[in-house]
Order: structure tokens, then sequence, then C-alpha cells
């Protein structure tokens, strides 16, 4: 059993297009288990941490307004299983839809940088501080699932 867990977002324009389902849906076909998932519009103040490296960059006040103005929310969710963090990305495809492979979300619904959908953590360290920034450890839900040994032995 692993206990590799990522951060998946779909942001407001994701919601907007109708594609938390289909997110939910590539994950599950994979074999990942959903731990965590919830609906909301993060503060402002949520936004600036989770995208704390990119301060300073010119899309940065817009990125920041875009994910918390309200006009749709967010959807928070948190995936285990193993490679997760890796595999999660690459489900995702690059971060400029122009450059994703087909069959990647972001290549098969997104064309701009700027509204590429979904977010996913990019290593380790940024899983486990995205989770706990998201989520904290007691809205994470650990449960045994029934399949895992046909999936990941
Ligand atoms: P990723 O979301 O793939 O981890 P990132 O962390 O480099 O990519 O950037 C975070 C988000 O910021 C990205 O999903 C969309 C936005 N962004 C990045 N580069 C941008 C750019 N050049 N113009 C507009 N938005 C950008
Ligand atoms: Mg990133």
């Amino acid at each position: 059993t692993t206990t590799e867990r990522t951060f998946i977002a779909v942001k407001p324009d994701g919601v907007q297009r109708g594609l938390v389902g289909e997110v939910i849906s590539r994950f599950e076909r994979r074999g990942y288990k959903l731990v965590g998932l919830k609906l909301l519009v993060p503060s402002k103040a949520l936004v600036e941490q989770h995208y704390g490296d990119l301060k300073g960059r010119p899309f940065f006040n817009g990125l920041v307004d875009y994910m918390s103005n309200g006009k749709a929310p967010v959807v928070g969710m948190v995936w285990q299983g193993k490679d997760v963090i890796r595999q999660g990305r690459k489900l995702l495809g690059a971060t400029n839809p122009l450059d994703s492979e087909p069959g990647t979300l972001r290549a098969d619904y997104c064309t701009a940088v700027g509204r590429n959908c979904f977010h996913g953590s990019d290593s380790h360290e940024a899983a486990t501080t995205e989770i706990s920034l998201w989520f904290g450890e007691k809205a994470v839900f650990d449960w045994k699932q029934a399949l895992e040994p046909w999936i990941a032995s």
C-alpha cells in the first residue's frame, strides 16, 4: 500500500467548463484513490500562499484574482496512490496547453496558459504544503480501497 498523495484542483475556468467529473473520472480509472474533496471560493490570502513562488511575475495579480474572485468556485481534491504526484502532472499535461501532449487534460480542453483549468502539485514538498493549506489533515480521509491489491500490489 502506498501513501503518496497529491493536491489536484479544478480551477474556476475548469468548473465553468464542466470538467470536474472528467478530472475525477480520469484519476479514478487510472486506479487512484480519492481521499479529499471540497468546493470552495478560496480567499486571496490562500491563493497568494498557494502560488507564493510566482509572486512578482507579471501575471500574478491576475492569477490571484481569477482564482479568488468568486465568479466560480474551485474544486480541490487529494488523490492517493503509487507515484501519484508525477503521474498526476502527466494526466494534466504541460503548464502551457499549447505544449501539452494530446490526450492530457490541458491539451484536450485548453489553449491558454492563463486558463489552463487545472492544478497539480509538482513535488513531494509542494504536495505536503498544498494539502495542509487547502485541506488540513482532518479533511483528508483514508479508506481501504477493496481493489487496491488488484491495482498496485
Ligand atoms: P503549473 O500550474 O503547471 O504548476 P506554474 O506553477 O508554473 O504551472 O504556474 C502556476 C499557474 O500560473 C499556471 O497553471 C497558470 C499561471 N501561469 C503560469 N505562467 C503563466 C504565464 N506566462 N501567463 C499567464 N499565466 C501563467
Ligand atoms: Mg505549479
